[in-house]
């Protein structure tokens, strides 16, 4: 068996760098925390002022430490705190599950149009659907979050998605867990197929609502341009 010599400088370097990625990671619990109370803020004031809720659900997840290491070494990057923050935008990541594709849009553009967010990059999945029929809105914003030791901005991927496109892309991504990514090409065929049924679904659900409803009240245009990148 051999052994090895760990010195006294070692144990507290590893303590220290233990330190700094924990308080890291608390940076984007605190721009997660902020983006999710302005969410939770705008399906309040919908509710109360349009006697409307366009969001189903919000879930909200901070990347492992695991799943971050794993991302570092698969795209490369330098393992550096800055580069980390420029270079893996999904470390804190909110979804917004909303009834209808009116409801994403409009969520998005109330959201993205706030002073205070930056948005760096926008796909447009729903626009322009992926290959296996994925569908989904995709907003990479900067949030800033005031500390005592100062201001950090803090980036925080929000994919906005209707119910049919969430259990859709639940479903997809079990197949592609159990399969280790080698899904067979009927599986995938069939997805594909009921991602364009789950597409007609929401057409569908969105003319019924409409014609039950009648159409809701206009709301704002987007203040920004749309960055748009698929
Ligand atoms: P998790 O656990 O949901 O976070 P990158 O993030 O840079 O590696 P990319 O392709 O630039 O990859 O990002 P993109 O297109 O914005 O998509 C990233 C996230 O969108 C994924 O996160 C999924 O949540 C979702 N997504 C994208 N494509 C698919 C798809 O085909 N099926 C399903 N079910 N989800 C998808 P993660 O990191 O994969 O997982």
């Amino acid at each position: 068996m051999t052994t090895i010599e760990v010195s006294e400088d070692d144990i507290s370097q590893a303590k220290e760098l233990r330190d700094q990625f924990q308080r890291f990671l608390r940076g984007y619990e605190f721009g997660m925390r902020e983006v999710e109370t302005k969410i939770s803020i705008l399906r309040d004031e919908f509710l109360h002022d349009h006697d409307y809720n366009p969001i189903e659900h919000v879930t909200s997840r901070l990347k492992t430490p695991d799943s971050i290491v794993e991302k570092i070494a698969r795209k490369g990057i330098e393992p550096d705190f800055e580069r980390i923050r420029d270079e893996i935008t999904d470390i804190a990541g909110i979804r917004v599950t909303c009834s209808f594709v009116t409801d994403v849009y409009q969520l998005f553009d109330l959201l993205t149009a706030q002073d205070d967010i930056t948005v760096r990059v926008v796909k447009d999945y729903i626009a322009q659907p992926k290959a296996n029929g994925y569908r989904s809105l995709h907003a990479i914003i900067e949030v800033p979050v005031f500390l005592s030791t100062g201001q950090l901005c803090i980036p925080v991927e929000v994919q906005f998605r209707t119910i049919a496109m969430d259990f859709w892309a639940s479903l997809e991504h079990k197949i592609h867990y159990k399969f280790q990514g080698q899904v067979p090409g009927h599986l995938v065929d069939s997805l594909t197929d009921a991602a364009h049924a789950a597409g007609e679904l929401d057409a569908r659900m969105e003319r019924i609502h409409r014609e039950a409803h009648g159409t809701r009240p206009a709301l704002p245009a987007p203040i920004d341009p749309r960055i748009v990148e698929v």
